[in-house]
């Protein structure tokens, strides 16, 4: 089944996404999504020019070697455009072949493990008060477990809190990065109150998450995990930033409470220490950053030996194709621990027409031939790509920090 054309369709339905669309000899076609938020036309240019020219004539079958020859074959390894370029591809061609084989592509990885995918919610506010309003909505809609980040008194503005309570909370909307300003100490004094509040209003069944997004240093992530271990969190979400693995060690001999991490890393290797030593406890790596299904699938079965578990990225930059594949991942991986769901614009959903479904806090994957997700073309010509930046974060000295 030889590849007869590969391109690439930009569009922003709600906000910008990058999908691939590979098509062969046999009228099957395939879909990928290569959306890098805030740098989506490096990934463009790198397919258009680099990848897409020399896909043509090659057999879709050949998914490892395709791989391969993207990855090892371009000398240049790792990083997150050349990688999610490949997890465009290595998506696209997975689909293909669950079409060709005629079965919804959780059979084709090995067949389902679970009947349904756990999958947490965002639930932000201005204030505390806020927040618990909108972990009563989520709830209510039946989700099992949601992740809180709520306004810190003294922090103008803050990672993951909507600007109007009820609003969706997208913080790529500028040309030109806009500039948020921080304080750790600020920051690390409200926080449990927070889970606190969470636990009083809601008891203790409900899981609750955290994402401190890369802020703290490893001696403060410590004083946090230990803080609020009483209200047991399901996971503290990247309290460091860790290029430095090591970062993780320091955290974990001071604090049970679970760690997350990784959903800027790309590559099985930016895990290797953290797994091996058992730092971390969940893998965040979305298949369309990490090298699709063949890349993510060899950093499941390396993680699941060390007891460590999945929870895959997905946020509203994720295009549907991302999430829909996710699922059926999901619904396969032996070790799989939760799948988060930043629910997407109407119009998104409208762009990419999907089979996967929500039901009572699980997602359930879909029974069609592929990953199940296709892309209306006619409908993504009508949402133009709009330049988007996510934000920079400054300390309150004017530092340049982690945003
Ligand atoms: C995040 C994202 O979902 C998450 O856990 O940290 O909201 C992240 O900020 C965006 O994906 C950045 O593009
Ligand atoms: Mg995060």
């Amino acid at each position: 089944m030889k590849i007869t054309e590969a391109y690439t369709i930009v569009s922003s339905p709600g906000r910008n996404f990058v999908t691939l669309k590979i098509k062969t000899d046999s009228g099957l076609y395939g879909i990928g999504d290569a959306t890098l938020n805030g740098r989506e036309k490096a990934v463009v240019a790198y397919l258009d020019e680099h990848v897409l020219p020399a896909l043509i004539g090659r057999d879709a079958h050949q998914i490892e070697d395709i791989w391969h020859y993207l990855y090892r074959g371009a000398y240049w390894r790792r990083g997150p455009v050349t990688m999610s370029a490949i997890s465009a591809v290595d998506l696209a061609l997975w689909d293909i072949k669950a079409k060709a084989a005629n079965m919804p592509l959780y059979q084709l990885l090995g067949g389902k493990s679970r009947e349904r995918v756990m999958t947490y919610a965002h639930c932000t506010g201005q204030d505390i008060e806020t927040c618990l309003e909108e972990v009563q909505k989520h709830v209510d809609l039946g989700y099992k477990a949601v992740r809180v980040q709520a306004g810190v008194p003294g922090i103008k503005t803050i990672y993951g809190v909507a600007k109007t309570p009820g609003e969706r909370y997208e913080p790529a909307d500028a040309a030109i990065p806009a500039e948020h300003s921080w304080s750790t100490e600020k920051y690390l004094n409200h926080a449990p109150k927070l889970f606190k509040a969470v636990r009083e209003r809601f008891g203790d069944e409900l899981h609750v998450l955290h994402d401190v997004h890369h802020r703290l240093t490893p001696i403060e992530a410590a004083r946090l995990g230990k803080a609020v271990e009483p209200y047991h969190l399901f996971w503290l979400e990247d309290c460091v930033p860790a290029e430095n693995q090591e970062s993780m060690k320091l955290i974990r001999q001071h604090t049970t409470t679970p760690l997350a991490i990784g959903e800027v890393f790309n590559s099985i290797h930016d895990y290797r220490e953290m797994i091996e030593n058992q730092w971390i406890d969940y893998i965040r790596t979305p298949l369309s950053h990490g090298g699709g299904i063949t890349g993510l699938r060899r950093l499941a079965d390396f993680a699941g030996l060390y007891h460590i578990r999945t929870g895959f990225h997905g946020p509203t930059d994720l295009s549907p194709v991302c999430l829909g594949a996710a699922v059926h991942f999901d619904t396969w991986v032996p070790n799989f621990g939760i799948q988060e769901h930043m629910a997407h614009d109407p119009l998104t959903d409208e762009v990419f027409p999907h089979d996967y479904r929500f039901e009572n806090g699980h997602f359930i994957a879909g029974e069609a031939p592929g990953h199940g997700v296709d892309i209306d073309e006619d409908a993504a010509a009508r949402y133009p790509y709009k330049p988007a930046s996510l934000p920079v974060n400054r300390l309150e000295d004017g530092t340049l920090w982690h945003w």
